[in-house]
């Protein structure tokens, strides 16, 4: 029993109880969105949210063998020695020394297992160094501005104005009709895959919080204060998320929604954007929106693309050679 739990068969345990959970979770996998019904977190699609997603699964599958072994014992003890067979309890039983160090010993060489890999995660998730771009990010009520640092290209952007019209109208939104109501912009930050993306992250009023569920983790957005965060999404995709921090009566209306696209994609994307002069990106509901003019939280005003919607089709060729 005691060779049970030496460090070695902790580390087999845990790499046996990844690989089937991983096989439990492939199907979900594939999507970032939540499923009604969904049971368990998500693995998301960024190496942060996948070390999260391993550290939560290795600990649900020890406290599942911490379950089933302590209610097993309780139940076996119950049925086993119960007084209709008659058995007689030890009144003369005070304490077992032998009992008392292995279930102190046994947490704690658990727990170290545990902590042990948690904290390399931890110390990689904040490791913003060596990130080939930078974003930043500014909360406001209630909207976020993105910059991309260094490129002159920057936007804002905030709950699409048919999900804002169809929350104020009200009539009652369907999931069929209205899939990601309240989980729409007008313009979507677009991010290149595979590349280490640094956030910097704060806010230009209240307190709010930068938060995609799929790329693992959220920043607080604080005046004053630059936070710092870094991404690498693996799969190409949309990715949505909200501010996660209660920032005033409209914090349930300022969604974030992360494009992710192939590099070659975005560099084009990026392209065509300083073309502009930088002007925002659009997606789909910028089409539909009827305002001519942004009022841009810093009061300078943003002007949208004369253009129609070209995010979701082929990017067109960029009108001058890429400064990269
Ligand atoms: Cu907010």
């Amino acid at each position: 029993m005691k060779a049970w739990f030496t460090k070695a068969a902790v580390k087999h345990f845990n790499a046996g109880a990844l690989a089937l959970s991983a096989l439990l979770a492939a199907p979900m996998a594939l999507a970032a969105d939540p499923k009604p019904w969904q049971l368990n977190m998500a693995p998301g699609v960024t190496h942060s949210s996948k070390m999260a997603w391993e550290a939560h699964m290795v600990a649900l599958w020890v406290c599942v063998v911490i379950g089933l072994i302590v209610f097993g014992a309780m139940a076996y003890a119950m049925f086993r020695f119960r007084k209709s067979r008659g058995a007689v309890p030890n009144v003369h039983f005070t304490h077992s020394t032998k009992l008392e160090i292995v279930w102190t010993l046994v947490p704690v060489v658990l727990l170290i297992g545990m902590a042990w890999p948690a904290t390399a995660k931890l110390i990689a998730m904040y490791d913003t160094r060596n990130a080939t771009m930078t974003v930043k990010v500014t909360g406001y009520q209630w909207m976020w501005k993105y910059e991309y640092l260094g490129e002159n290209v920057e936007f804002t952007s905030r709950l699409a104005r048919d999900s804002d019209a169809l929350r104020q109208s009200g009539k009652v939104p369907t999931v069929a009709a209205n899939p990601h109501y309240l989980l729409e912009v007008d313009n979507m930050l677009v991010l290149p895959t595979d590349t280490k993306i640094r956030f910097v992250i704060t806010a230009d009023d209240v307190i709010h919080a930068w938060w995609v569920p799929a790329l693992g983790w959220k920043q607080d957005a604080i005046p004053g204060i630059i936070n710092e965060a870094w991404t690498d999404i693996q799969e190409p995709g949309i990715y949505r998320g909200q501010c996660a921090e209660l920032c005033g009566k409209d914090h349930g209306f300022m969604p974030i929604v992360v494009k992710a696209v192939p590099k070659a994609e975005f560099q084009q994307w990026l392209a065509a954007q300083k073309a502009k002069g930088a002007p925002p990106s659009a997606d789909k509901s910028a089409a539909t929106a009827t305002d001519a003019l942004i009022a841009s939280p810093t009061g300078t005003g943003v002007r949208k693309p004369a253009a129609p919607d070209t995010s979701d089709e082929p990017t067109p060729e960029p009108a001058e050679p890429l400064n990269k």
